[in-house]
């Protein structure tokens, strides 16, 4: 098949990019397959924009319907900003960059039954032939494999309630701490602990910058009590910051915060007394580890009856026109 490419020979596709380097993949034989788009891979080469997008969103993020419709729109609204979509999952064990609408509907019927993939699944999805939804941590690996440099999403994971006894945390902040991608985000859930995943970020080196915003948000809500560490006021401000990330070869991500928009931000209490009750189910029907992150999704989804998933599908669009607008901003900046 013409259209996979053995992973050495990507680089051949590729503008050459100060931070896309294959130096950390092992040398020599076979480095595994992996299948770009070719769309995707035309983009890359022209050094035009691509915007990078996850697929745990679409398979345990939220149920089917809502799921491939919003994955549809989101590809749309990215290409109507001017960029090239490329939602990264694993098919048959192949990671696939930039998939074919039937392969996004395959993932969203399939929902939950798709293995949730982090960085530390990888590997075993991948030898086994399956089909893999890549969470945050998973799609910035091959995002920053291919040099894909912008990356969006709804949430990031992080630091779960009572993380400093089970040492719930997620993978995405260490990813953060070791892949030179810009993630866009609305921030993190109020279902984990904001402030620790905070000072995790800070641990790993990560830069939080705040869109047009000196506080980092919380998904349903524009606020959360905690500072960010930066602020950022347009794509340009945070083409600027990524370039000098990239330049600097700090080796780190970026995190870039945008605020829900105000006309979806759930009223704070509501959204809250539905995740301390989930929390508590969660609690009882002892549901931990990557189960976690899912149940809670859709619980607080169920408790509020829809609003949270209408809120949800809103901030994932506007953070979809935000980081296309700066994988533009950004194109142009390193012409
Ligand atoms: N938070 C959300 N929606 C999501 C996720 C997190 O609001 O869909 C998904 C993302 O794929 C994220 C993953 O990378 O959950 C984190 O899972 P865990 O907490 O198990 O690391
Ligand atoms: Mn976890």
């Amino acid at each position: 098949d013409s259209a996979i490419s053995r992973l050495s020979n990507i680089a051949g596709h590729l503008n050459p990019q100060p931070c896309f380097s294959t130096s950390h993949l092992p040398k020599g034989g076979n480095r595994g397959m992996i299948k770009i788009s070719t769309e995707v891979s035309n983009a890359l080469s022209r050094g035009a924009a691509v915007v990078a997008l996850e697929s745990t969103i679409i398979c345990h993020g939220m149920p089917y319907p809502q799921n491939f419709q919003t994955a549809k729109e989101i590809e749309a609204i990215v290409r109507d900003s001017g960029a090239i979509p490329a939602t990264i999952a694993i098919l048959d064990g192949i990671p696939h960059i930039g998939l074919k609408i039937e392969e996004l509907e395959r993932l969203a019927r399939t929902g939950a039954q798709v293995r949730k993939t982090a960085r530390r699944d990888i590997a075993s999805v991948v030898a086994s032939g399956g089909d893999g939804a890549t969470t945050v941590s998973a799609t910035m690996f091959f995002a920053s494999m291919v040099g894909i440099s912008v990356f969006v999403t709804g949430g990031i994971g992080g630091v779960h309630r009572h993380g400093e006894q089970t040492m719930d945390v997620s993978s995405d902040l260490t990813e953060l701490g070791r892949t030179p991608v810009a993630v866009v985000c609305a921030g993190a859930k109020s279902i984990l602990d904001i402030p620790r995943t905070l000072e995790y970020l800070e641990t790993q080196g990560v830069c939080v910058a705040g869109y047009k915003t000196n506080e980092f948000p919380a998904f349903f809500t524009e606020t959360s009590g905690c500072k960010v560490s930066c602020r950022i006021d347009s794509p340009e401000d945070a083409a600027r910051l990524i370039e000098a990330n990239t330049k600097l070869n700090l080796g780190t991500g970026v995190l870039i915060a945008v605020p829900i928009p105000k006309e979806y931000s759930a009223s704070g209490s509501f959204v809250e007394s539905a995740i301390q009750k989930a929390l508590t189910e969660a609690k009882e029907q002892n549901i931990k580890g990557s189960a976690e992150t899912p149940f809670l999704l859709s619980r607080v989804n169920e408790l509020t009856g829809g609003a949270s998933l209408a809120s949800n599908i809103a901030l994932v669009k506007n953070n979809a026109t935000t980081g296309s607008k700066i994988a533009v901003c950004l194109a142009q900046l390193r012409g």
